[in-house]
């Protein structure tokens, strides 16, 4: 069987999820406490970071991007990443938007602060000027994100791609602390709405975390 050692909110092993789910390909999920540096988890990445992918014949592979790729070599159906190389550079591009320059300016510091930061056991408790700047940078990414939508049907392109998919689970982690102001960016919104309308999404909806539950408006479809 295919494992996969993740994270509930984190948005690199999110993707990973979706990949999976969209390629059809069977997996378990095997919680990873990262913090606790298992001498198990870093003879499997020494980078002690999660997603990593244990295939069925044994074979290790870690980081998001690795793994996502990979996945869309091995079953290439349905196509992830364009067969176009300018439609893969705007994918790759996208992929690196949300994966680093979004993720910094909006997943470490709401989903990190608010969250991560307590299961950790981190001293301190969160830092009240980073969020104040997440919570004006998602404002500017959300109205990137729509500007994006009302020119392509999807983000890349005319079609669904990782670069959706690294939206998608970057924003899924922020929905589940209550900090997308959806209702301010209508184009954002309903890209997001088809997001999570695809059955590759629906397992993360149901994500519940231990004394951490989700907003009502987190699973809904109509939210
Ligand atoms: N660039 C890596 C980033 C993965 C990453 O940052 N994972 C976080 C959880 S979301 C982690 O495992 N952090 C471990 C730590 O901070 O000790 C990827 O895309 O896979």
């Amino acid at each position: 069987m295919r494992t996969l050692y993740h994270h509930w909110l984190c948005p690199f092993s999110r993707e990973v999820r979706i990949v999976l789910g969209e390629k059809k390909l069977a997996f378990e999920m095997v919680v990873e406490r990262v913090w606790e540096q298992r001498p198990e988890f870093l003879a499997l990445n020494p980078a002690g970071e999660v997603p990593v992918l244990v295939e069925p014949n044994s074979a290790v592979l870690a980081h998001s991007r690795a793994i996502t790729e990979y996945l869309d070599e091995i079953q290439p159906e349905p196509p992830l990443m364009g067969g176009d190389p300018l439609v893969r550079a705007e994918v790759r591009r996208l992929v690196g938007w949300f994966d680093d320059t979004f993720n910094r300016d909006v997943t470490a510091t709401l989903v990190g602060e608010k969250v991560i930061k307590r299961q950790m056991n981190r001293s301190g408790g969160p830092d009240s000027r980073l969020i104040r700047i997440g919570y004006q940078l998602i404002r500017q990414h959300l109205d990137y994100l729509g500007w994006l939508t009302e020119r392509r049907r999807w983000l890349a392109g005319d079609s669904f791609s990782l670069a959706d998919i690294a939206a998608g689970a970057h924003l899924s982690a922020v929905d589940y602390v209550g900090d997308v102001p959806w209702q301010d960016f209508p184009a954002a919104k309903d890209w997001y709405a088809r997001i999570k309308s695809r059955p590759s999404f629906r397992p993360l909806l149901t994500d519940h975390l231990p004394g951490i539950p989700p907003p009502a408006h987190y699973a809904d479809l109509d939210f």
